[in-house]
């Protein structure tokens, strides 16, 4: 077991577990690495606001000199937003930024790392990790997590910068069940649509539900993956995507960027090069992803 010293739980946010009540989990990776200032802190807040009216309790997950942190206040979250010395910290890296004392944003992996210690269930985020395109195998961590960790994970299907198929063929083979959310196909973030397969198709919190506590009642222990399209009015026209991909993926490739930097080098890369087209499908599909976590934490305790 993890020493709960180490975990600062907000209070609202344990009152809310005490109770029962429904708490989403968010990433800071994204407000720290994945979006431009100062939209990253807007969008923070504004994600929070959603889960709020939705009826659920934003978590932002965090390291602030080396503690876990589930609950931001504004000035946790400003450093957070506006520093430039912040670590992007993996599952990894936890133990090194509790040793050492860091500040990081939390990936995907390490969010859903604190948030299930901390007893939350559902989690959103915009896009996550997966197999990388390119000649080294490059696995995101958020992978094997999703496979360890029985949560629901609400997100758009993994970042368009990387290999779909081979991220649709390691979910299935460490036996993650993927859910269109509203969809037939897998979402591909910035597109509505990937050509990959979900397992299954729910319209609705209550379907989630069922098949959330069935997997809990098999002693599943793998993550529910409920994949949600970007909102159609935001979505990244393709001819436009597949021109700002490949010229981010050349661009990484010259200049010789790799590991952690290179996601966020490549969504800089391509909402630049798209006049933030991609950006305001990010942001629209952040959003989106947050309301529907937040009606599926209802129903999960509602139920
Ligand atoms: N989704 C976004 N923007 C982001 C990320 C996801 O819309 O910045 C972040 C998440 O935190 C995810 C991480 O966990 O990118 C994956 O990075 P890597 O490929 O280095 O594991
Ligand atoms: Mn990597």
């Amino acid at each position: 077991m993890a020493n709960e010293k180490l975990f600062h739980i907000h209070r609202e946010i344990a009152a809310a577990l005490a109770a029962n009540k429904s708490v989403v989990a968010l990433e800071s990776t994204v407000i720290a690495h994945g979006l431009p200032r100062p939209q990253n802190i807007e969008t923070a807040q504004r994600l929070e606001e959603i889960v709020r009216e939705a009826g659920a309790i934003a978590a932002t997950i965090a390291v602030l000199d080396g503690e876990l942190f589930v609950g931001l206040d504004r000035e946790q979250l400003g450093r957070i937003g506006n520093n430039n010395d912040i670590e992007k910290l993996s599952a990894r890296d936890l133990p090194i930024a509790v040793a050492r004392k860091w500040n990081g944003a939390t990936t995907v992996a390490a969010t859903m790392w604190i948030a299930h210690r901390a007893g939350i269930n559902v989690f959103a985020t915009g896009g996550i990790g997966g197999v990388h395109r390119g000649p080294l195998p490059d696995v995101s961590a958020d992978l094997p997590e999703l496979a360890r960790t029985p949560m629901i994970a609400v997100c758009s299907g993994a970042k368009i910068v990387l290999d779909l198929p081979a991220t649709r063929e390691w979910l299935e083979t460490h036996s993650v069940t993927v859910i269109g959310y509203g969809c037939d196909e897998m979402p591909g973030f910035y597109s509505r649509l990937s050509g990959l397969p979900v397992d299954v198709r729910c319209d609705s919190p209550s379907e989630v539900l069922e098949i959330y506590r069935a997997q809990h009642e098999l002693g599943i222990q793998s993550a529910l993956l409920v994949t949600v399209p970007v909102p159609a009015e935001a979505e990244v026209d393709d001819s436009v995507l597949k021109q700002v991909l490949e010229d981010s993926l050349a661009e990484a490739e010259s200049q010789n960027v790799g590991g952690r930097d290179l996601t966020p080098f490549l969504l800089a890369g391509m909402s630049a090069k798209s006049e933030g087209a991609t950006l305001r499908a990010n942001l629209a599909l952040l959003e989106n992803n947050a309301r529907v976590a937040a009606q599926i934490a209802q129903a999960v305790h509602a139920g």
